[in-house]
């Protein structure tokens, strides 16, 4: 048959998606179902031990990392050519859902499986692979597994992380699973191209009635834990004007990095977020000033300049405060990542490659970040984007239509092809 012809099965694509979706699954009172697979979690174990027996399944040449980034290849018929990787995540967020990262996993191995079951060859070997963490809500950086994967953290420097949550190390965490491999990091040899199948986690293709993403790149991302200081007191016999409180200059942070966005929004092409995840007042007690607060701030835009502009006026204002209210503020970067642009041909193939399927396609920036945005550091890269229902990501409500999930899968399949055949 004419390899141009081949389309994936999307009903097997989906029954995987289905399956990995058990494993963790949230359910909601409306009937959502979401996933709570955090990083080097028993669940994510699990999930990782679904996806390596299905790759086993199809054959694949499996490798584990020393920071526990899986790849499954399949070969090709130049055994010197570098592989076309084909890749995302399938950790998830605490109330993720069954398609952010798990879609382009799942995607790669449908792609393997129609290659094999029509008996096509390719001159490059093709691989899968799911990276450790891409989350970063456990274990900051996000990315942190393909970070390490193309050489932009010492592995050591990852394994000794400590969780946000619980303070366990990330290597002991990932010996606990199972999942220190054996293969060096960083990766020997960059591949010869990355593409990523991912939902867009946003708005923009439902609302334009587009059902393929062309992404360009992805946006810069500026994470701080602060510590915030005062002194513990009284909530009913300490008079205002004698409190040092960490609790009310925590929710001025928070008000004011959303003016800080509002007035930045017009900016560039307006892409300026910002977002306080993460607030744990300590002793949070009802009748007590709090002692400390410990705080995320989460600033992003696609432009490196305003990014940080927006972290000047953030740092500004965490010192007005401080003075302000006699408090002290601990800063501590969590990740902190330059916008990225993808390879012009990369994007200018998954374009032209929806378009011979049929399928309505734009370009578009990611807001969120990827597993792409680091292979893009070693190899020509971009992704596919397919709609996100209501826009809605990082949330058990998280939905994208069987219908779009196969347009996906099969603009992902030809633009492999195309590249693992020399084409591009
Ligand atoms: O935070 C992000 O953008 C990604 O989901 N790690
Ligand atoms: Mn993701
Ligand atoms: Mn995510």
């Amino acid at each position: 048959m004419n390899t141009a012809d081949l389309r994936v099965d999307g009903a097997r694509l989906w029954a995987r998606i289905e399956a990995l979706g058990e494993v963790g699954a949230v359910h909601g009172p409306n009937g959502e179902r979401g996933c709570a697979r955090l990083a080097l979690t028993d669940e994510d174990r699990e999930g990782r031990d679904l996806v390596v027996g299905w790759m086993h399944d199809l054959g694949l040449a499996v490798t584990i990392d020393a920071i526990g980034n899986v790849v499954g290849v399949r070969a090709g018929t130049d055994p010197d050519a570098a592989p076309v990787l084909i890749g995302s995540h399938i950790d998830t967020v605490r109330t993720g859902g069954r398609f952010d990262g798990n879609l382009g996993v799942l995607a790669g191995l449908e792609v393997v499986e129609t290659l094999a079951q029509h008996g096509v060859d390719t001159v490059h070997p093709v691989a899968v692979a799911f990276f450790t963490d891409e989350e970063g809500a456990r274990f900051q950086p996000d990315m942190l597994g393909s970070l390490v994967y193309v050489g932009g953290m010492a592995v050591e420097d990852a394994l000794d992380v400590r969780a946000a949550d619980d303070g366990a190390r990330l290597g002991d965490e990932l010996a606990r699973i199972g999942y220190a491999g054996p293969t060096p990091c960083p990766a020997a040899a960059a591949p010869h191209a990355y593409v990523e199948l991912h939902i867009e986690q946003g708005p923009v293709l439902e609302d334009e009635g587009v059902v393929i993403g062309a992404v360009t790149g992805v946006q810069g991302i500026s994470w701080t834990e602060l510590t915030i200081t005062g002194q513990s007191a009284h909530a009913g016999t300490t008079p205002m004007r004698l409190r040092r409180d960490p609790g009310f200059v925590a929710a001025a942070i928070n008000t004011g990095i959303r003016a800080l966005a509002t007035e930045m929004g017009s900016l560039g092409d307006g892409s300026q977020v910002a977002t306080v995840g993460r607030c744990e007042f300590s002793p949070n007690l009802v009748n007590v000033v709090p002692a400390s607060v410990t705080m995320t701030v989460d600033l992003r835009n696609t432009d490196e300049a305003l990014l940080q502009q927006a972290e000047a006026v953030f740092a500004a204002l965490c010192d007005q405060l401080a003075r302000e209210e006699q408090v002290t503020i601990e800063r501590r970067t969590l990740a902190r990542f330059e916008p990225v642009e993808f390879d012009p041909r990369m994007i200018q193939l998954v374009e032209s490659t929806a378009r011979r399927l049929g399928h309505s396609v734009r370009r578009m920036p990611s807001g969120a970040g990827h597993d792409a945005q680091m292979l893009a550091r070693v190899c020509p890269t971009s992704m596919v984007f397919v709609p996100s229902a209501n826009g809605l990501s990082h949330n058990i409500a998280e939905y994208t239509e069987p219908a779009h999930i196969s347009a996906g899968a099969d603009v992902l399949l030809q633009v492999v092809l195309q590249v693992a055949q020399g084409g591009a």
